[in-house]
């Protein structure tokens, strides 16, 4: 009797057992954990600097919705590698379908990128690129040709002053950022060309507006004086006019601002006649990253590597049908 008992209750333990581990294993593979009807995806975003980053992350929520049969997982990583690193290792533990990182820097992924692998979970980047040897550490890759867009940068410029002296200042983003990196490279290219180009300043502004003021408030308390403003993401931009009209300094004519993304409020700057060149960066990945999924899903290969189509605008080119359909 003592030993059907000990029996039963052992029995007992093991169904509750093997019942906590289906639901705490796979998150996408059945049990009672509310996901099972949905393909599970765990998106490491770098944080919330820009509108161009919010831009982002509401076009990823949008096309990866519950509607559409997605379960979003959205980590903010305070632009903070090490975070996006912790997030990943949560998504393989939880068992996700697909890991998709929009990574801070381009250095550093190997170890945690391999633990994915290891877990057979594919992994799309998105935006910015990661420096890699083994390339089959991620699945595929779609975002900007950011060497490009300096390029395109420096053209309008070299086109607009001929070969007038200029003294530039710089205003970088996050330091070591595919973004950052391509557009300064442009820069910098464009430099060596023109030794009638002097760069009297350079600094990190973190990709966001009140560094863009505060720096451009600093230099300016330090008498630098300049003719051009090449500002890599549109917020640093916004901060630097503020603190240049602060110092009664007119943006446009005393000083020429370029600027990077070209998101609506910095179209309304360069019809303004405020900023004179943006070059585009598109954000809409949502739709695009969604299309990968479906591909993998239907055991496709989707390209490795994809470059999404961008404009540039300035005070000649910028019209109201332009900026009215800008969503974001
Ligand atoms: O230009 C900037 C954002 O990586 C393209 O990051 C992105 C850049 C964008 O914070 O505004």
């Amino acid at each position: 009797m003592k030993k059907r008992l000990t029996l039963i209750l052992c029995l007992l333990l093991c169904c509750a057992l093997c019942g906590l581990l289906t639901s705490c294993g796979n998150a996408n593979k059945g049990g009672n954990d509310g996901y099972e009807d949905f393909v599970v995806v765990g998106f490491s975003q770098v944080g919330a600097e820009s509108d161009w980053r919010n831009a982002n992350t509401k076009s990823m929520q949008e096309a990866l919705s519950e509607a559409n049969g997605y379960r979003l997982i959205l980590d903010d990583a305070q632009q903070k590698q090490e975070r996006q690193i912790t997030a990943i290792r949560n998504f393989i533990h939880q068992g996700v379908d697909y890991i998709v990182l929009a990574p801070t820097t381009e250095k550093g992924w190997e170890t945690v990128l391999a633990e994915a692998k290891t877990a057979k979970i594919p992994v799309i980047i998105v935006d910015r690129m990661i420096e890699i040897e083994d390339d089959s550490l991620f699945t595929c890759w779609i975002g900007s040709d950011f060497l490009g867009e300096g390029r395109n940068a420096v053209r309008w410029m070299e086109n607009h002053f001929d070969d007038q002296p200029l003294r530039i200042v710089h205003l970088q983003g996050n330091l070591g950022s595919s973004a950052q990196l391509g557009r300064t490279a442009g820069l910098e290219e464009g430099l060596e060309r023109h030794p009638e180009w002097e760069l009297v300043y350079q600094e990190n502004g973190d990709f966001t507006q009140a560094k863009g003021q505060e720096l451009v408030e600093a230099l300016l308390a330090d008498g630098v004086e300049f003719d051009v403003l090449y500002s890599e993401n549109d917020n640093m931009a916004y901060g630097a006019i503020d603190a240049l009209k602060n110092a009664g300094i007119t943006p446009g004519k005393d000083v020429t601002i370029i600027s990077f993304d070209a998101g609506r409020h910095a179209l309304e700057l360069v019809m303004a006649g405020e900023i004179s060149y943006v070059v585009e960066c598109n954000p809409l990945h949502g739709p695009r990253v969604e299309a990968i999924i479906q591909r993998l899903e239907a055991k496709q290969t989707p390209p490795k590597l994809t470059y999404v189509e961008e404009a540039s605008f300035d005070t000649e080119t910028i019209t109201q049908t332009i900026i009215d359909g800008r969503g974001y």
